[in-house]
C-alpha cells in the first residue's frame, strides 16, 4: 500500500488550501473543497472495505452512491492542511443508504465533513450531469468578490456582463457566466438546493455577502475559475468609482468569444 500523504490529490488538495489561505480568500475556517475520487484514484492508498466510522450527512446523495470524495473538515483551517492533513481533511465514501458517509482515512481528531457538504454534493450531482469529468467544487471568500456584491446589482446578467467587461479574460475563462445568489443562511440543505439548480448553468455560483462556489474537472481550472472572478472583481473594485472613459463594448466581446471560437451566454450581452 502506498502512502496516501503522497498521492496525487493529496498534494493538489493541500496546494490549493495553501494558496487560497495565503491569497487571503480564507480566513480562520472559511472555504471548503470537495474532491471526487474513484476506486482506482484511492485503491492503492487505503483499504477501501475498512471503514473508520459511519457519519450521518441528512440529505439524500443516492446519485452518489459509492463515490470517494476528499473533503475539508468543519471548523478547520485552511492556512493548516498542509501541515496537518490527516487532522484537516477526510476520505469519505457515500454509503449504500445515500445518507451517510463513510469515513475511510482523516479527521483524526474525530471532526467531521465540511457544513457545506450539501451545496457541495448537491453541486456535484448537477455538474457531473453536464460534464462526466466533473471532479471538484470549491467554496471561498475571496475579498473584491464580496465586496461587489453590497454595492452591485445580484442579478445573473449584470453581474455577469459587468465581470466579463473588466478585462479581456473574463468571457475567455467562463463564457457561461456567473449564477448570483441573494444572502441566504449558509450551512443548509436550502442553500445547497439553491446553489445546485444555479450549477445546471453555471460553473460559478457567488453568495451575496458571503463568496463563491466554482465547479471544475479538475483542482486547477475551477482554482482557475475563482482566480479570474476574483480578479475581475478587484479590478472593478478600483475603478467602478472612478469617471470611466473608455470600456469594452458588447461588440468587442461578441467578437472576441467569435475569434477564440467559444460559445457564450450571448442573451447577457444586449447586442
Ligand atoms: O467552512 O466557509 O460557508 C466555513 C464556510 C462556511
Ligand atoms: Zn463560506
Amino acid at each position: 500500500m502506498r502512502k496516501i500523504l503522497e498521492a496525487p490529490f493529496m498534494k493538489e488538495m493541500c496546494d490549493a488550501t495553501a494558496n487560497m489561505y495565503r491569497l487571503g480568500w480564507d480566513e480562520r475556517n472559511g472555504g471548503n473543497i470537495s474532491y471526487l475520487l474513484y476506486e482506482e484514484d484511492v485503491s492503492p492508498f487505503i483499504d477501501t472495505t475498512k471503514v473508520i466510522r459511519a457519519i450521518p450527512m441528512n440529505f439524500d446523495a443516492t446519485e452518489l452512491i459509492g463515490k470517494y470524495f476528499l473533503v475539508t473538515g468543519t471548523g478547520k483551517y485552511f492556512k493548516n492542511v498542509e501541515y496537518d492533513a490527516e487532522e484537516n481533511l477526510g476520505l469519505i465514501r457515500i454509503a449504500k443508504d445515500g445518507t451517510t458517509a463513510e469515513l475511510l482515512w482523516g479527521f483524526a481528531d474525530g471532526g467531521r465533513f465540511t457544513s457545506e457538504l450539501p451545496a457541495h454534493l448537491m453541486s456535484h450531482m448537477v455538474r457531473l450531469k453536464k460534464d462526466p469529468k466533473h471532479r471538484v467544487v470549491m467554496h471561498s471568500h475571496p475579498t473584491n468578490i464580496v465586496a461587489m456584491t453590497h454595492v452591485h446589482p445580484l442579478d445573473d446578467k449584470n453581474f455577469t456582463r459587468t465581470i466579463w467587461g473588466t478585462c479581456t479574460e473574463c468571457i475567455v475563462v467562463f463564457p457561461d457566466g456567473i449564477g448570483v445568489l441573494p444572502w441566504m443562511v449558509c450551512g443548509t440543505n436550502e442553500i445547497g438546493e439553491a446553489t445546485a439548480k444555479k450549477m445546471e448553468d453555471y460553473r460559478i455560483v457567488i453568495w451575496a455577502q458571503h463568496g463563491i462556489y466554482g465547479a471544475g474537472k479538475d483542482m486547477d481550472e475551477t482554482f482557475g475559475l475563482i482566480e479570474t472572478v476574483e480578479k475581475g472583481a478587484e479590478l472593478w473594485m478600483k475603478y467602478a468609482a472612478l469617471p470611466i472613459v473608455n470600456r469594452i463594448s458588447n461588440r468587442q466581446l461578441d467578437n472576441l468569444a467569435k475569434s477564440f471560437g467559444i460559445t457564450y451566454r450571448s442573451d447577457f450581452l444586449d447586442l
